[in-house]
């Protein structure tokens, strides 16, 4: 059986939660709120939408349905100019190294995001080349921890779920991949990240001798 690898895509392949971060702070310093670097954690792996009720929520500013949409828009365009700027020197240490042993032992490959500028993200920086599939939050009606980005991933890679290994960030998305019954391994913070089957700083902490075992 055929083993499918599946990457989220801010805080795995590159770290755009920093410029999210920038446009949704812009948006409450207009409303006349701050949003700090904490509460910006609460918006990783979630949907564009959802962070904008969060954010409401945290300066306590009620909206019509015109003034919610209209703050979606130029909080993307906002985030749009930054990525527009994005090369391959964002790609997270290691990135590059891993995609291409997967690649070079025809393992398929598929991104797993949220984002809904996941695309235009992975052309910017050049990986696109290497994703089979491309699961994104324009493919997705369920959000994470909901285990459907993943599965449907899978499904288009022609892989079984338990057969799949999730790299993820966010609690949200470990927990999406454990209710798929797929190998959960987090990128980041291991008291973050307390659920997932293997936790890794980084990239770098992961060797090909690792990747190997679970191919087999
Ligand atoms: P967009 P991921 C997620 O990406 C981000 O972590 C989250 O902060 C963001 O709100 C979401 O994408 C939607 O992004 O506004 O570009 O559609 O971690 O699932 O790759
Ligand atoms: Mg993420």
């Amino acid at each position: 059986q055929k083993t499918g690898f599946i990457f989220d895509l801010d805080g795995v392949i590159v770290d755009t939660a920093k410029y999210h971060y920038l446009a949704w702070k812009k948006l409450a310093n207009e409303l006349g709120f701050e949003f700090t670097h904490e509460q910006n954690e609460l918006f990783k792996g979630v949907s564009r939408k959802r962070c904008l009720e969060i954010l409401l929520d945290i300066g306590q500013v009620e909206a019509t349905q015109e003034q919610f949409d209209r703050w979606m828009i130029e909080k993307n365009e906002d985030y749009l100019a930054y990525i527009e700027k994005m090369d391959a020197s964002e790609i997270l240490p290691d990135v590059p190294k891993v995609l291409q042993f997967l690649k070079e032992r025809n393992v398929p490959i598929a991104l797993g995001s949220a984002s809904k500028n996941a695309r235009p993200i992975l052309e910017k920086v050049q990986l696109l080349s290497y994703f089979d599939v491309l699961v994104d939050g324009n493919s997705v009606t369920k959000a994470k921890p909901d285990p459907e980005v993943f599965l449907i991933g899978a499904d288009k890679l022609g892989v079984a779920p338990e057969h799949c290994v999730v790299f993820e960030d966010a609690v949200a998305g470990i927990a999406a991949a454990n209710h798929a019954n797929m190998l959960s391994i987090g990128i980041g913070n291991a008291d973050v990240l307390s659920e997932a089957k293997f936790i890794f700083k980084d990239f770098t902490e992961i060797s090909l001798e690792f990747l190997e075992g679970l191919l087999s």
